[in-house]
């Protein structure tokens, strides 16, 4: 059920207060931080309205129950997941009105990240403040992974994590997915929920049933669901300290329904006369946090109206000195454009992540030495984390003695809960964006989690959170935060799993700015490759062809515990003079068995195969120094033809190695269509060796 927490009444208000602690000094000090975020909008504002800034957008109408929240909240202690509209919250915990007004201005100072993002975009790496971005409501799953995080990292702490959002943006399904989770692991989050009425134009009673957050989760098993005036400090206070005390407790997740005003429209871009009352407006002005906090202080006595109006003008001098100092601030230098995308401390591509094999023992699968490389790595990282779904070896502890497990449908994970315990591997609910949400949050404290996607035709409801969220975050916070997180994920097709269960698609991450991609054909890159995603500190997206999982050809010997090859470092399969086929994963054997049937009909011919093993980097060199030598080149991959990832080599190839060429540059790849079952048809639509034959033979007697 959930709680409402109801306004105290005028003449309860000052006693209200001060059973809970809040003093006049307090109150002052509430109402300055209040007053100080409403100015600073109105200065913006202003400075948008000369075209000084590009961007605006308010916190008005919200300014209590931030502040409420920030005052409840330990800054450097607790972790917050704020929104665009929360800057009396970060005011509170300890941001300053300039650096908000260098964010304004995009200048290269601006902290949270040196005028990349847009405003109101907030991040403070010191204050736990983590970078947010502009999707709305991905913060969630990653809130409750943060929390889970802490709760990992410091078992003995009372930490809890604040993630607010608008009411709108809980009809966004990552939202149910985290409060989903939280209540399963009974995270120690506040959901707080800032209710202003509007999502832009659209009302909330046309976007959540019943027009009521709170009332829609009310019986959700674990999560404490308040509902308060978050326009009434005092209120609001008090609310957020129930709710600080239940989470600290232990007790698990709290929501917080704040109803909140919205004075301004939704943006400077927007012009909420469009489809607002006058009336409506002017009746919410009654509800203005600043109008009734001004009020409740003058008519307690605890301030003086002509205090009210020195500390306003001096807030406002403070600000137009703030404004002139950042509009004067340099802003970014273009040339660093590329700067912090990928980390600069830890470089996969480098010679350290280039170790030798020390192989043992018999040859082994693909599958196998992924698994036992998992195992390695989590034996030398306490802090490694693998989850996702059917992962573990049996969620229900109890039953362990009496069963063999699962650990993945492909057994990839099997054996990690027997042998790493249920800390640290254990099963996800279908929630592919919250398995990586929840992911980017526990590595954003510190937790290495390599996370696996049951298959890759499943991993488009994660592809915002890779892609928006991920992928961008060392960039968008200018190297404020990263989250190193490693997705493994198989796919592809040869095994008749039809449309669902063998696509490609990798050119779809491989166009994704700050992910690696990874792709290996074989045991021992497979283990080497692994290891340098798990000890890189780049996201990794790390591709598993089923078909070569358990194959016989492709198995290697135990490559020994250190074993790392780093990325950027293309393999020659097959060394040859005549022609290069380039490409990766399943269809390297076929490159290789087209090539020895070219070779046995042309004996004065041979074919170079690279297998570029990652895509994102790829060894340009490599292809450079086949092509140069053989001048002639196709490039294979079992992803569709067009757009394609050999689209960008090929394009390449022309731009930089024209005068190198002899002959068309050619691609072998699917057809652009679905998978099917029926072998007929896939063996159509999937590139197979004959395609490789006859394309080469065509180029050899180009
Ligand atoms: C995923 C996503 N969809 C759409 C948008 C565009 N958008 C930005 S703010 C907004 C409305 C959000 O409303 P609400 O959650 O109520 O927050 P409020 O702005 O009212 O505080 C929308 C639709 C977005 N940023 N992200
Ligand atoms: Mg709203």
């Amino acid at each position: 059920m959930t709680t409402t927490f109801t306004s105290p009444t005028s003449n309860e208000r000052l006693a209200v207060a001060q059973s809970l602690g809040l003093e006049p000094e307090g109150l002052i000090q509430a109402y300055r931080l209040m007053q100080t975020s409403r100015l600073l909008d109105d200065r913006e504002i202003l400075l948008k309205r000369q075209n000084k800034i590009y961007f605006q957008i308010s916190g008005a109408g919200h300014e209590a129950i931030q502040v409420a929240a920030g005052l409840i909240a330990k800054p450097g202690y607790d972790w917050f997941y704020p929104y665009y509209r929360d800057r009396a919250l970060c005011l509170t915990l300890g941001m300053t009105p300039f650096s908000m007004l260098l964010q304004a201005a995009g200048a290269a100072a601006d902290p949270s990240s040196g005028g990349r993002q847009m405003p109101n975009h907030w991040s403070d790496p010191e204050r736990n403040i983590v970078a947010s971005s502009s999707a709305t409501g991905t913060q969630f799953t990653q809130s409750v992974g943060c929390a889970e995080g802490l709760r990992f990292l410091y078992p003995t702490e009372d930490r809890i994590v604040i993630a607010c959002s608008g009411e709108g943006a809980t009809s966004e399904g990552e939202f149910w997915e985290s409060i989903n989770h939280a209540c399963l692991s009974h995270a120690p989050v506040i959901f707080l929920i800032q209710d202003n009425g509007y999502a832009i134009s659209v009302p909330v009673e046309t976007q959540t049933p019943g027009g009521s957050i709170s009332k829609l989760v009310g019986n959700f098993p674990g999560l404490f669901a308040l509902e308060v005036d978050g326009a009434d400090f005092v209120a609001s206070y008090r609310a957020m300290r129930t709710a600080a005390a239940y989470c600290r407790e232990g007790h698990g997740p709290v929501l917080v329904h704040a109803h909140c005003t919205r004075p301004y429209s939704h943006s400077l871009a927007d012009d909420d006369r469009s489809y607002r009352t006058k009336r409506e407006k002017e009746d919410e002005a009654d509800r203005d946090p600043l109008t009734t906090f001004t009020r409740f202080l003058l008519d307690e006595g605890l301030i003086e109206r002509t205090e009210l109006d020195r500390m306003a003008r001096e807030i406002q001098d403070s600000l137009y000195e703030d404004s002139k100092r950042a509009l004067e601030s340099a802003p970014p230098d273009p040339e660093t454009a590329l700067l912090h995308l990928y980390s600069e401390s830890i470089e996969p591509t480098s010679a350290a992540f280039d170790t030798p094999a020390e192989p043992t023992g018999a040859p082994r699968v693909m599958l196998d030495l992924i698994n036992e490389t998992l195992k390695e790595e989590m034996r030398r990282n306490d802090r490694m984390v693998v989850f996702g779904e059917d992962v573990a070896d049996c969620s229900r502890e109890g039953n362990m003695c009496e069963v063999k497990g699962k650990g993945g449908v492909f057994k990839v994970t099997a054996g990690l809960q027997a042998e790493f315990g249920s800390r640290r591997c254990f099963n996800s609910p279908i929630a592919e964006a919250s398995i990586v949400g929840r992911a980017i949050g526990m590595a954003t404290v510190g937790l290495k989690p390599v996370v696996e996607i049951q298959f890759f035709d499943y991993i488009w409801p994660a592809m915002m959170q890779i892609r928006d969220e991920l992928a961008s975050l060392r960039w968008r916070s200018n190297n404020g935060f990263s989250s190193a997180i490693v997705i493994r994920v198989p796919i592809g097709g040869y095994f008749n799993g039809a449309v669902y269960h063998s696509q490609c698609g990798e050119v779809e991450f491989t166009h994704i700015p700050g992910l690696r991609v990874v792709f290996p054909s074989n045991a021992e890159d497979a283990a080497g490759l692994l290891r340098t995603a798990i000890r890189c500190d780049d996201p990794v997206l790390f591709l598993e062809h089923k078909k070569l999982y358990r194959e016989m050809y492709n198995r290697s010997a135990h490559p020994g515990e250190n074993f790392m090859i780093p990325f950027g470092k293309a393999r020659i399969a097959k060394p040859g003079d005549s022609l290069t086929v380039i490409t990766y994963g399943a269809v390297v054997q076929k490159a290789v068995q087209a090539a020895l049937d070219v070779e046995k009909r042309n004996p004065d011919k041979t074919v170079e195969v690279i297998d570029l093993r990652t895509l994102n980097p790829y060894d340009w060199e490599a292809i450079k120094t086949s092509v140069e030598k053989t001048n002639r080149v196709i490039v294979a991959h079992e992803d569709t033809l067009s757009f394609g990832y050999g689209a960008e080599i090929v394009a390449r190839i022309a731009d930089e190695l024209f005068t190198s060429l002899d002959a068309p540059v050619k691609r072998v790849a699917a057809m652009d269509t679905w998978v099917g079952y029926h072998p007929a048809l896939e063996a159509k639509i999937l590139p197979q060796t004959d395609d490789l034959i006859r394309t080469m033979d065509q180029l050899i007697a180009w």
